[in-house]
């Protein structure tokens, strides 16, 4: 008897928390280091636990892309700290709360915050949307109150044959950050 109220309480609760849409935003900003000024918005929607997260992203400022292609996509992950006192340089590494090796976002090794390169515009703008099979709003390895970081080069996706590309995938300097928070 306690053991169906207590399962039929849980399948409300559950039904309630998926009834709004849990959502956050992130406000980036230029790291005072870089030449590129790039701002804009990233917001993550995801309604309950067991959805996939989606996440927008509208920044412009990036340098247009070369002739030979290069600056066409740019290295973006989720930072373990939502600390940009010093710039993007006091957000640490890639959010990795289980202590895995750097990959791409749909490989099984990966660090949760792994989002693999995204591309630009030719004239430096990015207006992207896609979803991620394991970083959440919600539970113990929640992203809310972390980092988003864009760098100026491409992510390896940890297959760059050397020490650094397990850890960052050698994507280059922080050209802009901003810390996730609740949204209305
Ligand atoms: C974003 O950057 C552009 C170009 O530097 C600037 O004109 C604009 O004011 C910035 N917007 C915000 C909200 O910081
Ligand atoms: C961004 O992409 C969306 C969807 O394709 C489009 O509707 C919107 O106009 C784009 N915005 C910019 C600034 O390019
Ligand atoms: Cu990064
Ligand atoms: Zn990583």
């Amino acid at each position: 008897m306690l053991g169906t109220l207590l399962f039929v309480s849980s399948v409300v609760i559950s039904l309630v928390a998926c009834q709004y849409a849990t959502k956050a935003t992130c406000f980036m900003q230029p790291d005072p280091a870089s030449s590129q000024l790039v701002n804009g918005t990233v917001t993550f929607t995801q309604a309950c636990a067991t959805d996939l997260i989606s996440i927008t992203v509208q920044l412009q400022g990036f340098s247009p892309t070369l002739p030979d292609g290069s600056n066409s996509v740019h290295g973006f992950h989720i930072h373990a700290y939502g600390d940009i006192s010093e710039g993007c340089g006091s957000t640490g590494g890639h959010y990795n709360p289980l202590g895995e090796n750097h990959g791409a976002p749909e490989d099984t090794i990966r660090h949760v915050g792994d989002f693999g390169n995204q591309p630009q515009t030719a004239d430096g703008r990015m207006n992207v949307t896609f979803t991620d099979p394991v970083a959440s709003l919600f539970g113990p390895y929640s992203i809310i109150g972390r980092a988003v970081v864009v760098h100026a080069g491409v992510d390896d996706l940890g297959k760059g044959g050397n020490p650094s590309s397990l850890a960052n995938g050698n994507a280059g300097s922080r050209l802009a950050c901003c810390v996730i928070g609740v949204a209305p």
